[in-house]
């Protein structure tokens, strides 16, 4: 996968890249991230990249010359691939959303900064709006980080385990089971029995439990989703009644 990153804060991306599995990635050529400074194509003495909106009303708009350019000379002058804006006003991004784009064998990404950019970059240039969710940031680098992590660890050979990222919370679209490793007891805090007992089954079947009840209590929205057996449906219709039924 190729990622065309375009920004005006271009330092930001290499020390999360040059970290960990992206790193990895990068070092086996499963990915390639180039980083591209927009304001290297604003072509005015200063490399202006914003203005004043027209209309008034203060703040500042990043503009619409320095953005195509940069586009346009390092995808050509008509993209093949999706040219994604990052934006509040965008599509919500989900592991779905993740999946989809990973299918894709090259995707650019436009950060916007300041109150917002030039109309016609959304409608003209960019192919797709995504937004990572509705709080008021700074800029569209850290989605466009968010966006290269959550879609490189589901190309193949990224993670090491041949199971991959199956097994992941949202990927069944449910909440993961609880997790425990080594002592088995911090603090008189133990690890449950289950976990230490070997028996492999009933570990599955305790985990998927654990899985079904966090998500009811935590976020029964995904459960309208979810890929859902008969036992789990039952599992779930039990927790209901119980949370129904009063201690008397
Ligand atoms: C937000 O992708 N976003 O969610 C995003 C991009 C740029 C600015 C923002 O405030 N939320």
């Amino acid at each position: 996968m190729e990622f065309d990153v375009f920004t005006l804060l271009p330092e930001v991306f290499s020390p999360y890249l040059e970290s960990s599995i992206l790193q990895r990635a990068r070092q086996r050529g499963l990915i390639q991230v180039r980083v591209h400074n927009i304001r290297d194509w604003a072509t005015d003495k200063h490399h202006v990249t914003d203005d004043e909106p027209y209309g008034g009303g203060g703040g500042m708009v990043m503009k619409v010359e320095p953005v195509f350019a940069a586009v346009e000379s390092v995808l050509g002058p008509a993209p093949a691939c999706p040219v994604i804006l990052l934006t509040p006003q965008g599509r919500l991004f989900t592991q779905k959303v993740a999946a989809e784009l990973a299918t894709h064998p090259r995707l650019a990404l436009l950060c916007g900064r300041y109150e917002g950019v030039d109309e016609r970059i959304r409608e003209h240039l960019a192919t797709d709006e995504i937004s990572i969710g509705d709080y008021v940031l700074t800029g569209g680098e850290l989605p466009a980080l968010v966006l290269i992590d959550a879609v490189t660890r589901l190309l193949p050979g990224v993670l090491g385990d041949p199971d991959g990222a199956a097994d992941d919370s949202h990927a069944s679209g449910l909440l993961e089971y609880p997790h425990y490793t080594r002592p088995p007891e911090f603090r008189g805090w133990t690890v449950p029995e289950v976990l230490l007992s070997g028996d492999h089954a009933r570990i599955a079947r305790w985990r998927r439990e654990q899985s079904l009840r966090r998500t009811l209590a935590r976020r029964p929205d995904l459960l309208q989703t979810a890929d859902l057996s008969e036992a789990d449906r039952q599992f779930l219709e039990r927790l209901r009644r119980e949370d129904e039924t009063p201690n008397s």
